[in-house]
């Protein structure tokens, strides 16, 4: 009996379960729709990487011999989300007698889909996205009963399920985790390696003229796209990544540099997180990279914790704790988020410069939306459901199963410490480190109460002082505790009110 395939526009792979199960007969949808486009205000280029992505899929698809149904963007009256979408393809093949897909990326829209089985009276089957490498009930396992989930515990767990840089039981080189030697500053003379940029074809010159005239308003340019939106494209992608930058990726990975949104990242996430790439095929060329000499160990590990160590620990753990997660609010901030994350404008040349990426590129690298936008947000208490909107709109490799667990969770500390020991707050002091930002800024980042001080160092102290209660007895943060209580009653009452001024100033910074 034929069935609906319904493909979700970041399941564009061709392994992923649901298309291995179909056969000629069966109808396959794919849908542009107007509610997944703009549950959160997403990104110009974001929408134009799925919705071309998506056509260039199914137009292969259809080279195939597989019978496809796409819904274009507004064509369709009456179709405004995926629920409509199955509407519509059931009315063009009457003999669909079941509705298939692999399970998706988002609780959100998983409650829509389970609703299907009663909506349409069908048999519903939802298969496990077999292109992440830890299955659901594996994480599941592995978390029950467990006080901590420490990502570092499972990792060690999926170096020896995947047997990636091992050597029989034990870790390639002596050690799991190289960590400690991927925090050096990039050296002023050093010119990092440009990603590959791919001009658009006929498809995504539609898809761009599409979205300028329907997304006017969000954030970006759409004539500066330039993503890989195929999987073949994808892949040379990333293999220029390991010929060109991978060897230098371990060293800078938590560098930042004026004007350089890219250093050695691969940007590849964009491609990954929608099912362009596949992350055992990744996974495998930086091993071989290794392996022929041509990259350090403390590069290859790096980039391969990431994948099958931080990657799938964020998305077993969102699902493990989903839905009670995302109400979650322990430092109970709720400010709303300045109008500079949207537009840039802001002295601070830091949040300046990360969010300048991230309105050109629809990116910026983990340590700018960790240690600046998110440090930012977290020491200045802002809204933690602006917060998670804000990344989840702004990111082109942003899906809640990614982005919740790494702003609620890892940012912004709203968890209570399930997935971080403790808060990631810093002062201007470690952007100075990892940064030539300071120098190009209007703020002194070693004054902390004059006019012209760094407001990140008066809202750092300001944030242990107010969060004492919860903080206080965490052991990660007792030097930070035991500097704060030294200081002079009169240092203290300065810097308080310093904070003070700045919060009620925000926008003005
Ligand atoms: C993010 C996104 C956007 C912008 N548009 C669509 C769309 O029109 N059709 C679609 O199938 N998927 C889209 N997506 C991706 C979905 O939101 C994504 O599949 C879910 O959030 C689950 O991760
Ligand atoms: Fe950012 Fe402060 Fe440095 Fe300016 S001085 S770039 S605000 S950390």
């Amino acid at each position: 009996m034929a069935k609906l395939i319904v493909i979700l526009g970041d399941q564009l792979s061709p392994a992923l379960p649901s298309l291995q199960q179909a056969s000629q007969q069966d109808l396959i949808l794919l849908a542009e729709v107007g509610s997944e486009a703009s549950y959160v205000k997403h990104h110009k280029h974001k929408i134009i990487l799925l919705f071309s992505a998506m056509r260039h899929f199914a137009r292969v698809l259809t080279e195939q011999g597989y019978r496809v149904c796409y819904i274009r963007y507004g064509t369709e009256a009456g179709v405004n989300n995926m629920t409509d979408a199955v509407r519509f393809a059931l009315t063009q093949q009457p003999a669909l007698s079941s509705i298939m897909l692999t399970q998706c990326g988002e609780y959100r829209l998983q409650q829509e889909i389970l609703s299907w089985q009663q909506h349409f009276g069908l048999q519903l089957t939802v298969l496990d996205d077999e292109r992440f490498i830890c299955a659901l009930t594996r994480f599941a396992r592995w978390a029950k009963g467990k006080k901590q989930l420490r990502m570092e515990y499972f990792y060690r767990d999926m170096r020896r399920y995947t047997g990636l840089l091992m050597q029989g039981d034990s870790p390639e080189g002596g050690n799991w985790n190289y960590d400690s030697d991927n925090r050096k500053a990039w050296p002023k003379d050093l010119a990092p390696t440009a990603p590959l940029h791919f001009s658009p074809d006929a498809i995504t010159a539609e898809v761009m003229a599409l979205v300028e005239q329907q997304f006017a308003g969000n954030m970006g340019t759409t004539a500066t796209f330039s993503y890989a939106v195929t999987g073949k494209d994808a892949r040379q992608a990333f293999l220029h990544f390991v010929d060109q930058q991978l060897a230098q990726f371990g060293d800078y990975q938590d560098a930042m540099a004026l004007n350089q949104p890219f250093l050695q990242h691969s940007i590849c996430s964009v491609y990954l997180n929608c099912g362009l790439l596949d992350v055992r095929w990744m996974c495998n060329k930086v091993e071989q990279a290794y392996q022929q000499g041509k990259v350090p160990l403390n590069a290859a590990e790096g980039f391969i914790r990431q994948l099958i160590g931080w990657r799938e620990y964020v998305r077993g753990l969102y699902w493990f704790l989903m839905p009670g997660y995302k109400s979650r609010n322990q430092l109970n901030a709720h400010r709303p988020l300045p109008a500079y994350y949207w537009h840039g404008k802001t002295k601070m040349r830091c949040m300046q410069q990360a969010v300048q990426s991230t309105i050109e590129h629809a990116y910026s690298h983990h340590i700018q939306r960790l240690m600046v936008t998110g440090n930012f947000a977290l020491l200045a208490g802002l809204s933690v459901d602006e917060v998670t909107d804000w990344y989840l709109a702004v990111y082109a490799d942003a899906y809640e199963w990614v982005e919740l667990p790494n702003t609620l969770g890892m940012a912004l500390y709203a968890d209570g410490g399930v997935l971080a020991s403790k808060p990631y707050a810093a002062s201007g002091a470690y952007i100075n480190r990892m940064s030539d930002y300071c120098k190009h800024c209007a703020y002194k980042v070693k004054l902390t109460t004059e006019d012209d001080a760094c407001p990140f160092n008066a809202l750092y102290w300001d944030f242990l002082q107010r969060n004492q209660a919860t903080l206080g007895q965490n052991p990660r943060l007792s030097l930070a505790y035991a500097n704060w209580h030294k200081r002079s009653d009169n240092d203290k009452a300065a810097i308080l009110a310093k904070a003070a001024d700045t919060l009620s100033k925000l926008e003005q910074l």
